[in-house]
């Protein structure tokens, strides 16, 4: 195994000082070893080509190579910036890459991460990228000459870490819960007010995990979810795409990470969304399903932002009270709202996962 201390201590004595990227599960430690870094040496992008192209710019004005972190399902939002600027060919930027490889060949993961996990180093090769699997403190040698070679030539270099390849420290690694009512007392009463027809489409991470678990665990029969199992960022299209061409009222169950991903696409379904679409962003502060850390949204007027991408209104729920009667009230207005539920972190130990994705497309598109 690896100490993620000894990863950092690599990268930093190759004259890097500069972290930005994406959370990730498998890469937990790395964020909470560069939790009291200043924010201007540590900063968590909205997505990962975000995040090569912050390396990139930190690279034009300081000429030290930066760190970029991601999962490897976020090197397809990567490839842009990491091709079209930083490639050798093109303007031959040095960045270090640490990408945590879910999916990796030999290991038990799910659908979405082996699929993407199986092309994860042809990716790499496609892109001209060298790296390493760090597995132990050993290979650790080959990385920092392989940085030392990226630095000496300016190019990139990316180092895959598997699913639990870093020692666990043996602090309890939590972020703390900005804001205070328990998502499944949403759901739950979410759930319970829905018409039988209702579509309900739930962002990546624990929102999908959440309510498929809500679901189950107290047999809720009205409605047919699709949980984006991947695709972060992409909700509030698919929801979009779907409600347009659907009689059904149509749920998005956002998160406020997934939201900001990619957020241009809320001005998309602001511009041509119909009435039937409901737009819900479960608002935790943070990127809960892979650590905790935060997404800086508390900061969002989301009132605001709302209404000047073309909501009618906007709603907000911070606790329990009349939770029905809010909830009611919401979906059966005849505009185009947005509803902020401010809720807590997770409470749930081993949430269960959808299992049967093709079967639940199809009872979904029934
Ligand atoms: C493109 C991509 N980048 C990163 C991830 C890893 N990831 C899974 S869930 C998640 C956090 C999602 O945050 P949010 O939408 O706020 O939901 P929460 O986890 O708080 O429930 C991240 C970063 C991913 N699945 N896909």
């Amino acid at each position: 195994m690896l100490n993620v201390n000894s990863l950092i201590k690599v990268i930093k004595k190759n004259n890097c000082s500069f972290f930005t990227g994406v959370p990730d599960s498998v890469l937990k430690e790395l964020s909470f070893s560069l939790k009291n870094l200043p924010k201007k040496q540590h900063i968590i992008a909205a997505n990962e080509g975000a995040a090569v192209s912050i390396g990139i710019g930190h690279y034009l004005s300081t000429k030290k190579i930066p760190c970029v972190y991601m999962q490897n399902s976020g090197l397809a939002n990567a490839v842009n910036p990491l091709i079209s600027i930083a490639n050798k060919k093109v303007y031959s930027i040095p960045l270090i890459l640490v990408i945590g490889w879910r999916g990796s060949p030999n290991k038990k993961d799910e659908p979405q991460h082996k699929a993407k996990g199986r092309i994860t180093c042809q990716i790499l090769k496609l892109l001209n990228i060298k790296y390493s699997v760090l597995k132990n403190e050993k290979d650790l040698i080959k990385f920092n000459n392989q940085v030392k070679n990226a630095k000496k030539n300016n190019e990139i270099v990316a180092c895959l870490i598997e699913q639990g390849a870093l020692k666990r420290s043996k602090k309890n690694l939590k972020f703390k819960d900005t804001f205070k009512l328990d998502k499944q007392i949403f759901l739950k009463s979410l759930l319970s007010v829905i018409d039988k027809k209702t579509k309900i489409i739930s962002s990546t991470g624990y929102n999908s995990r959440e309510l498929f678990y809500a679901r189950k665990s107290y047999n809720f029969k009205k409605g047919e979810d699709f949980y984006m199992v991947g695709g972060m960022g992409h909700t509030s299209s698919v929801s979009l795409g779907y409600s347009l061409f659907s009689k059904n009222k149509t749920i998005c169950i956002d998160g406020d990470g997934s939201l900001l991903m990619h957020l241009g696409s809320i001005k998309t379904l602001g511009e041509f969304s119909n009435n039937n679409l409901k737009y819900i962003l479960l608002n935790n502060n943070s990127h809960d399903s892979v650590g905790g850390q935060s997404t800086y949204m508390k900061n969002v007027n989301l009132k605001n932002l709302s209404k000047s991408l073309g909501f009618k209104n906007f709603y907000q729920i911070t606790n329990k009270t009349n939770l029905n009667k809010k909830i009611k009230n919401f979906l059966d207005k005849k505009s185009l709202n947005f509803l902020e539920v401010r809720i807590s972190n997770n409470k749930i130990k081993d949430l269960p996962r959808p299992k049967n994705l093709i079967q639940l497309k199809k009872m979904f598109m029934k």
